[in-house]
């Protein structure tokens, strides 16, 4: 039944107002801190979630050496100080257990568990006009009313399986890096073959070099790689965050992509050889993200972003013995930065170990995957006995789009969106009232530190909410005039970086027939922060109301 039907037959049956105020979908960073502050304001919520606890992105990712690529001091939430007071990071970089672990502490810290209902995939929800709520169905079969439906669900959490020409024969074992089962996997002695080399491949291809009998990297796009130097936090780490924790925090909020650091205000062109160098060998050995804060145009200018990726190019070819194999893993395609910059430990140096080899696909592509192996075009056979998919994520709107979200008036968010993704704010979509996006399309998202972007559109949805009880609405809809003025502003600003020369997600080009546009805002997450404060304070400019 569809999710309308359902909802109106409740109706029917008496229940005419909607059983919760809010329904988050997901129970990752975006939804726990939505519970406590929505709970905090006196809302009834819940939160679903597709997986058995708490972690989103966290939960899921478990491939080996899965690490998170902005610092863990920074990479944490800012809203308790409590909560960082009692926390201690291990490491520089948290690797995924230990982000896992941080997110059930902040669930058990603030009671949150007791609203989430797990193992519950959103299938369905529909908006009732004459009712004004949601209607949502899991694909479980239960039901839930509420006034507001909130997409906390992730902008890296639908797997990209890519038609892999003959999958289906291989006899072997196949993980894709963001399932990966809980349990972990031996591959000790195992012919192990990797499918992608992106992120989740630069971060587990070392880990895995270490067991296995060999690794066949399969590489179709080579990345941009900066060492992580990750290592242990100390006392004297924490004594330095907190002695600057509160500037750091604050400055954060106001930068271009929510991570604290030395961001550079002269161009690359502007200083002579010798102190491009010195400026990149300091970033280099500094290690992570910030390296793309050397200069203030590496992102914006393509000669200045080449004095970059050559650097790294260099760095490279001194660090891979084989000089075929440097040349295939020096990506020469796109600008360095305009595919999310990876952070690495040992990645290139893995090459030099005997039993790993790389097969650069746009030399030889892949012809097709068979019962024991590989065949890649030039007849060459790679025996396999593992295969490893990091392929990546139907990345920004996979999540959302996989539910059937329709609007009473006939349309579905997937029709709405067939075009790519449109959005006011990257939170709201006209013509779907009360319905709200986190990290959406649109919005800073995957191009910021994602928890500062959270708990910005976190709290900004609360005082929505709290602004239209106060003011006696029943709701609010974005108009159709400012998510054009939007979504236009969005791909103006994406088309002045270089970012849109890369085939990445981010433009969703690595799924097949997905539209192909820049889908994050670039303005950076202080500017948005005050555009979407001011559309507050005067009175949700560019929204109607939804009357009781
Ligand atoms: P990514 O960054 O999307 O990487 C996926 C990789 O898989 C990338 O190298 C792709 O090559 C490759 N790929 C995808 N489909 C194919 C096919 N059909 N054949 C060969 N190779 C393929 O995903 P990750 O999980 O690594 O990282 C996602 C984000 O998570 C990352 O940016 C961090 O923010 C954390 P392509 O480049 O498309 O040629």
């Amino acid at each position: 039944m569809v999710a309308q039907e359902m909802a109106e037959q409740e109706i029917e049956a008496g229940r005419g107002e909607a059983a919760l105020d809010a329904l988050i979908i997901g129970a990752g960073f975006s939804g726990l801190y939505l519970i406590h502050l929505l709970r905090g304001a006196g809302f009834r919520v819940l939160a679903l979630e597709a997986g058995a606890d708490v972690g989103g992105t966290w939960y899921w990712n478990r491939y080996p050496g899965a690490c998170c690529d902005v610092e863990s001091l920074q990479y944490s939430f800012s809203f308790s100080p409590e909560l960082e007071r009692d926390w201690r990071w291990q490491e520089r970089y948290a690797a995924q257990p230990e982000i896992l672990a941080y997110a059930r502490f902040v669930a058990q810290r603030f009671d949150l568990y007791r609203d989430i209902l797990f193992n519950r995939r959103l299938a369905r929800a529909a908006f009732i006009p004459e009712r004004k709520l949601w209607a949502a169905e899991t694909e479980e079969g239960e039901r839930f009313t509420a006034r507001f439906l909130i997409m906390a669900s992730g902008c890296l959490s639908l797997p990209n399986l890519p038609a892999l020409p003959g999958l289906e024969d291989f006899a072997g074992r196949v993980f894709h890096t963001g399932r990966w089962p809980h349990q972990g996997v031996e591959f000790r002695g195992r012919r192990v073959g990797v499918i992608g080399t992106g992120s989740s491949a630069i971060q587990s291809i070392p880990v895995i070099a270490r067991e296995a009998a060999s690794v066949s990297v399969f590489q179709r796009t080579p990345n941009y790689s900066v060492p992580a130097h990750n290592r242990p936090l100390g006392e004297e780490d924490y004594a330095a965050w907190f002695a600057a924790r509160d500037h750091i925090r604050a400055a954060a909020k106001a930068t271009r992509n929510g991570i604290y650091c030395e961001f550079a205000t002269d161009s690359a062109l502007e200083v002579d050889e010798g102190e491009r160098q010195r400026r990149y060998e300091a970033r280099w050995a500094a290690g992570g993200l910030p390296f793309m804060a050397a200069f203030r145009d590496l992102l914006l200018d393509e000669r200045a972003n080449e004095t970059a990726a050559e650097f790294v190019r260099d760095k490279i070819r001194s660090l891979v013995r084989d000089p075929e194999t440097a040349q295939a893993l020096a990506p020469r395609f796109y600008p360095i930065g305009t595919k999310r910059l990876c952070v690495d430990t040992g990645y290139y140096e893995t090459y030099n170990l005997p039993h790993v080899r790389l097969y650069d696909l746009r030399r030889r592509p892949l012809a097709r995957i068979a019962k024991k192996g590989v065949m890649l075009g030039d007849g060459t056979f790679v025996p396999l006995d593992d295969l490893v998919l990091a392929t990546g994520f139907d990345a920004m709107t996979g999540a959302i789009m996989a539910v059937d979200i329709t609007n009473g008036r006939g349309l579905s968010l997937r029709e709405h969106w067939r075009d790519g993704p449109r959005t006011y704010l990257g939170l709201t979509v006209a013509g779907f009232p009360n319905l709200f996006l986190v990290t959406g399309p649109g919005s800073p998202s995957v191009l910021s530190n994602m928890m500062v972007s959270i708990e910005q559109h976190a709290e900004w949805i609360r005082d929505c909410l709290v602004a239209l009880r106060r003011g006696g609405a029943a709701g609010i809809e974005a108009t159709a005039e400012a998510e054009e003025g939007w979504t236009s502003h969005v791909a103006e600003v994406g088309v002045r970086t270089l970012y849109p020369r890369a085939n990445s997600w981010y433009m969703g080009a690595n799924v097949e027939g997905k539209p192909r546009l820049f889908m994050p805002y670039i303005g950076g997450v202080g500017v948005y922060r005050e555009i979407c404060d001011a559309v507050a304070r005067e009175a949700y400019r560019g929204f109607d109301r939804l009357a009781s």
